[in-house]
């Protein structure tokens, strides 16, 4: 079993390709769609999918995984095609976001716990016969005055561990996301902070992942970067960023772990892109990094598509050039000046 779930990790790290992270809940994928002022119904969700998923060019060349609802999984295009078998035909492996959302924890720390264990082998057991190759649980640690606490980075960090051991037991590659939330409130705290947390939830992620007994070559990690919050002053280079999340993940991400690949946080497109690629250029780093970005990938697509299916190619065009300039990331070969070329 081990040797499979390697090969899948393998290849959703496949060179020059990443992650699309297309698993917005309903809640998440309501707000998207307000913002364009559009209604948040099943047939618009279905279109935007449809749109992202036949974006051949990018879907063949730059995207090894695409991270679906369960809605998602199950879903046909308009004209009856199963989106798995749009997503097969690109050779592109469907993935399943699992968890059922964070939630208040106890207490008035502001913090989340993530949950969905709760009837998850049978769930995991039906998603891999459909085809699913590998899933995603994102727990939430959140930065403020008082957070976060050892308690909510222990719950977080036992959860994740109970949700990838599930699904390799079902044969299904877990991506473990521990995001440490930089667009949160207050969002002021230093990008020293940020590097101290993310290291001390990496330390304990990885501890209850051995305890749970979890196949670290069989399983993927999906990080936040290390940045100052959305709000605070500091306005560190994109070398800084690169070098310091590179050498907190190298202080707390055994070599066994096939591959990284991050989420975009609520940086813009450009600087996702560009500290993905800054981070490739830093030598003898023992995983493979890419790009497991949902609103980085998206957000241009999103509004040039704006509802309508008329707008396909424009919005296929702007989704195909960003995935195209975070594959040059995942190389570690993108520049600005060709990307606004582009
Ligand atoms: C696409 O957004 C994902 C789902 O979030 P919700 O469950 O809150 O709707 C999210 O987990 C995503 O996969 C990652 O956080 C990466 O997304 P970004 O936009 O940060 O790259």
């Amino acid at each position: 079993m081990a040797k499979s779930l390697n090969s899948i990790a393998q290849k959703l790290m496949e060179t020059g390709k990443g992650i699309l992270a297309a698993d917005e809940s309903e809640g998440t994928i309501a707000k998207r769609f307000a913002k364009i002022n559009l209604p948040n119904t099943l047939d618009l969700r279905r279109d935007y999918r449809e749109m992202l998923f036949r974006s051949t060019t990018a879907m063949q060349n730059y995207i090894s995984g695409v991270i679906l609802t369960e809605e998602t999984l199950e879903q046909q295009a308009a004209d009856g095609t199963a989106f798995r078998a749009i997503l097969a035909d690109a050779d592109v492996i469907p993935g399943i976001k699992v968890d059922r959302g964070a939630f208040p924890m106890p207490g008035d720390s502001g913090e989340k716990i993530t949950e969905g264990l709760d009837g998850l082998r049978q769930r995991l057991t039906r998603y891999a016969d459909l085809g699913a190759g590998f899933a995603k649980w994102r727990a939430v640690i959140t930065i403020n005055d008082v957070a976060p606490t050892r308690n909510n980075i222990r719950a977080n960090a036992h959860a994740l561990a109970r949700y990838a051991i599930l699904c390799q037991e079902a044969g299904i590659v877990p991506v473990v996301e521990p995001e440490v939330v930089g667009d949160g409130e207050p969002g002021n705290h230093s990008l020293e902070r940020c590097a101290a947390v993310t290291g001390e939830v990496l330390e304990n992620v990885f501890k209850e992942l051995r305890l749970a007994g979890v196949e670290l070559s069989g399983m993927l990690l999906k990080p936040n970067m290390v940045l100052p919050g959305v709000n605070s002053r500091e306005r560190p280079t994109v070398e800084e960023v690169a070098q310091r999340t590179v050498s907190v993940l190298r202080e707390h991400v055994p070599a066994a772990v096939p591959g990284i690949a991050f989420l975009s946080g609520g940086q813009t497109d450009e600087e996702a892109t560009a500290h993905l690629s800054a981070m490739n250029q830093i030598a003898g780093k023992p995983w493979p990094l890419t790009f497991s970005y949902g609103r980085a990938l998206q957000n241009v697509a999103l509004r040039t598509w704006a509802g309508r299916r008329e707008n396909f190619p424009a919005a296929q065009a702007a989704f195909t050039h960003r995935a195209h300039m975070n594959s040059l990331a995942a190389l570690g070969t993108w520049s600005g000046e060709l990307d606004k070329a582009a």
